[in-house]
């Protein structure tokens, strides 16, 4: 059987702490950011997803967030956000820290739940403050505005933005106090989101990593295993 050490772990383990990327919504349909797939029109994330490129044309940061919106909207939570659903209800103690912004953790019905990057169906008016939920897409105007007419931003953190904060110093005490630490379909470059799997590492957690590819943890984490989170995640759990 593989992964039979890792299984044994998950299976014994009575706090487990969960840091997912965009891999595991890629089989839901939904592109990564990095690598393949990860260019909109000729734009970088990066590049998009900043104040500055807000602030220079707030249309084209729109027509972009609207765009992922349709196929978020479009997409289904796969076997993966369902398996870690199944590892919440088996443990006593568990958290998933997702970088994710499309709410397919929320779907397939995690609770734990701590979004370091915000959520991409919260708009918040730049003038008044004002957030509230739209599910709507496409949006009937982009960009969009907030009834006290201030021009709209979607709710997620951008480059140099800071997390919220007690968001983050729960996953950081998450990743402190936890005995396994599973590292899922992230590129592991974005901080201080990357950072949590090192701060797990020295606190003596065990780490296992689940990518398609390497990344720069894979040379120190005690796992790596190779393939597709939504094939691998379940088969951990049978
Ligand atoms: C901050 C959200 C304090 C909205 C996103 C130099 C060194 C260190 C840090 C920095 C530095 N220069 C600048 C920084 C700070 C910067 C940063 O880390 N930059 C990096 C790129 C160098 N960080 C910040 O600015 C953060 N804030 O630090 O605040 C501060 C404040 C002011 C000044 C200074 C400091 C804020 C970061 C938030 C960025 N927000 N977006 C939105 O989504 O629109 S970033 C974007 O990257 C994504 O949203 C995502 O959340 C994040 C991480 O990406 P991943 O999820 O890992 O996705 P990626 O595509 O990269 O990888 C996918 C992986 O899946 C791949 O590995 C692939 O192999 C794998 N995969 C594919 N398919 C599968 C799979 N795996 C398994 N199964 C599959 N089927
Ligand atoms: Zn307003």
């Amino acid at each position: 059987m593989p992964h039979t050490k890792v299984r044994d772990l998950l299976a014994s383990a009575s706090r487990i702490a969960v840091l997912t990327g965009a891999g595991i919504s890629a089989e839901s349909g939904i592109p990564t950011f990095r690598g393949a797939g990860g260019l909109w029109r000729k734009f970088l994330a990066e590049d998009l997803a900043t104040p500055e490129a807000f602030a220079r044309d707030p249309k084209l940061v729109w027509e972009w967030y609207d765009w992922r919106r349709g196929l978020i909207a479009a997409a289904q939570p796969n076997a993966g956000h369902r398996a870690l659903v199944e590892l919440e209800n088996l443990r006593k103690e568990f958290a998933l820290i997702t970088q994710n912004v499309d709410g397919l953790h929320d779907r397939a019905g995690s609770r734990n739940l701590l979004k370091l990057h915000g959520d991409i169906w919260i708009q918040r008016c730049t003038t008044c403050g004002a957030q509230r939920n739209e599910a709507r897409t496409p949006l009937e105007e982009v960009p969009p505005r907030c009834p006290c007419g201030g021009l709209e931003r979607p709710g997620v953190v951008w480059f140099g933005e800071s997390l919220p904060e007690e968001i983050l110093a729960r996953a950081q005490r998450a990743a402190t106090q936890a005995e396994v630490f599973l590292v899922i379909g992230t590129s592991a470059v974005v901080y201080p989101g990357a950072g949590l799997a090192g701060v797990a590492k020295s606190a003596g957690a065990t780490v296992i990593e689940i990518n398609v590819e390497e990344t720069p943890v894979t040379n120190w984490v005690d796992y790596s295993l190779r393939g597709p989170a939504a094939e691998i995640l379940p088969q951990l759990l049978s």
